[in-house]
């Protein structure tokens, strides 16, 4: 399904201009001058962490890395930053010109999510913590649904921690909080906790969605990526669902590490054919790979494997 790059991983803590511990889970778009920005889960030697950016003509090598932290937590004006700044998601929004980033803000309380918007990657509009903790995993959807904004972010409540999706009229304002995705039970891959990766893909059959589910285990979890489909108008209606996961940790970038057994996309770029996936993922919360995939071929496998074995369990 996903093809790794052979020079992964294309980022590590080698490449950095300054000491960090790790460079992982990073956001990615494509900019209009065609360059790709990743902007970097990295944690620093205090164990916390801050977001920077990394640039590439060719989203695989060459990249130029932000000489200091693009994006530092502020915990003087924003407390719930105080541990920092991780796993920053990023959707560009054609209404506002700009690109929203959804990001987990950590402080004593937990995880939450925060918001910022930005034009250029250096200087971000902050709207602080909108999802309280325990929350994260969130990204904005690049347009209004019917008037309304649209976050898919995970809570953890006393049902579990599971994927919703919340509205609002002005990004400040969140309600109609509504399931779109429960993790499942007993012994699935993704049982008791799952979260979105990258943020949903617009196709005209849905919204083609990835997300991780942990598996756990004696040794320690396991985090692999599933695939969901959902109502464009509607994301809380899940039109299909992948019965196995598609995606898992297998070589020792992926499998050794600070967290070992992970593999967590926080974005992807779509090639001008509009069908190339270049996913980019943090593998073992220490170094960023690019793994390629395509849209058809997600929704083809989507097609025949979805469904089959919730349908024996209900
Ligand atoms: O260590 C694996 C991941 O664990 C957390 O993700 P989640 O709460 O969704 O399970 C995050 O800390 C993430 O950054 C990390 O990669």
């Amino acid at each position: 399904m996903f093809a790794r790059h052979p020079d992964n991983p294309i980022l590590s803590r080698q490449d950095w201009p300054y000491p960090v511990n790790s460079v992982f889970n990073a956001a990615a778009v494509l900019l209009a001058d065609g360059d790709t920005l990743l902007l970097c889960r990295v944690e620093d030697r205090t164990g916390l962490s801050h977001l920077c950016a990394a640039r590439s003509a060719n989203g695989i090598d060459g990249w130029r890395i932000d000489a200091t932290p693009t994006l530092k937590a502020n915990p003087h004006d924003y407390p719930e930053e105080l541990w920092g700044i991780e796993d920053p998601r990023i959707t560009y929004v054609p209404e506002l010109e700009q690109y929203a980033v959804a990001y987990t803000s950590f402080a004593r309380g937990g995880p939450g999510v925060s918001l910022a918007l930005t034009r250029d990657f250096k200087s971000f509009e902050r709207f602080g913590v909108i999802m309280s903790p325990e929350d994260k995993d969130a990204a904005l959807l690049p347009r209004r649904l019917n008037g309304d904004w649209a976050l898919i972010h995970r809570p953890v409540t006393p049902t579990g921690a599971h994927m919703w999706v919340s509205y609002s009229p002005d990004l400040r304002h969140w309600g109609g909080h509504k399931v779109m995705l429960e993790a499942r039970r007993g012994g699935w891959w993704d049982a008791n906790k799952i979260g979105l990766c990258s943020p949903p893909i617009e196709t005209p059959k849905g919204w083609l969605t990835i997300y991780h589910g942990v598996r756990q285990t004696a040794a320690g979890s396991i985090y692999r990526l599933g695939l969901a489909l959902f109502d464009l108008e509607k994301p809380e209606i899940c039109l299909q669902r992948g019965d196995s996961w598609m995606f898992g940790p297998e070589t020792p970038y992926e499998r050794n590490g600070d967290v070992k057994d992970v593999v967590f996309p926080c974005g992807q770029t779509i090639a001008p054919d509009g069908d190339t996936i270049r996913l980019y993922y943090g593998a073992a919360d220490s170094c960023v790979a690019l793994a390629t995939g395509s849209i058809r071929t997600l929704l083809a496998w989507l097609d025949a494997h979805s469904g089959m074995q919730e349908e024996l369990e209900s």
